[in-house]
């Protein structure tokens, strides 16, 4: 049966846009109170507005927050306070050069932001749920992190890290209480394509072209089960494709 989340204290990171966002909604309509960071404050103020002319109720606090910023890290987990739920939605792609012509700053920007970034907010959130035995924290992931792509290698790999995380953290918080999912993703539309290339939107579109691929709404419904679920199911790994894709690299396009 699904647990009840009327007043759980939800912590989202990169909540401003696409999963994150839509995350914040789903988590309200369940009567989740929420803490939400990303670095485009204007828009998570834009996105509390939102969310309070749907759910006049919901608490909605907002906070700046870049989590390659360990300062910032810090900030947003004092100011939030003791969770129920985490979600480690932040991160990015960018460029999709092979490695024989890759740059290191965006080789950089990915790793500190996917793979520190997680781990710096994880740490800073896990003290208060072990002591509390209890929290789920759920990890954004992507079917990236399942099969490696050709011009992806860095981005696949910070995916492959956060699986890598959620499962040594399920080792580490064996009999903790505090559970630990990883939901992984395959082409939602969102802005992820515009952001990997830069703002380049006739690019970015093409991607998203000729087939439906999955809404951020999609990912926020399963992200909604997963913290519902009772507090001795963890669903440690959820995969998640567009029916019309069956691989990273296998699209069903019309056009
Ligand atoms: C995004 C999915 O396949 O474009 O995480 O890398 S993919």
């Amino acid at each position: 049966m699904a647990r009840d989340l009327q007043g759980v204290r939800a912590a989202i990171t990169g909540a401003s846009a696409g999963i994150g966002a839509a995350t914040a909604a789903e988590l309200a309509a369940r009567g989740c109170d929420l803490v939400l960071g990303a670095r485009r404050f204007e828009r998570l103020d834009a996105l509390r507005a939102d969310i309070h002319r749907a759910h006049p109720d919901a608490k909605v606090e907002i906070h700046p927050l870049d989590v390659a910023d360990a300062a910032q890290c810090e900030a947003f987990a004092r100011a939030a306070g003791p969770v129920g739920i985490l979600v480690n939605n932040a991160g990015l792609a960018r460029g999709t050069d092979k490695v024989v012509d890759g740059h290191e700053h965006e080789w950089r920007e990915m790793i500190e932001t996917n793979v520190m970034g997680l781990l710096r907010i994880t740490r800073l959130f896990l003290p208060g749920m072990i002591e509390r035995r209890g929290g789920t924290v759920v990890n954004v992931g992507s079917v990236a992190g399942l099969e490696p792509y050709p011009g992806g290698a860095v981005y696949c790999a910070t995916k492959a890290s956060v699986r890598s995380i959620t499962k040594a953290l399920r080792h580490e918080l064996l009999g903790t209480g505090v559970r630990v999912c990883n939901v992984e993703p395959g082409a939602v539309q969102t802005e992820f394509s515009e952001v990997r290339f830069r703002g380049d939107a006739a690019r970015a579109e093409k991607v998203y072209q000729g087939f439906q691929p999955l809404l951020p709404e999609d990912v926020a419904e399963a992200i909604g089960f997963l913290v519902s679920r009772p507090a001795h199911v963890d669903v440690e790994e959820l995969v998640l494709y567009p029916t019309a894709q069956a691989s990273t690299m296998a699209f069903h396009k019309t056009a």
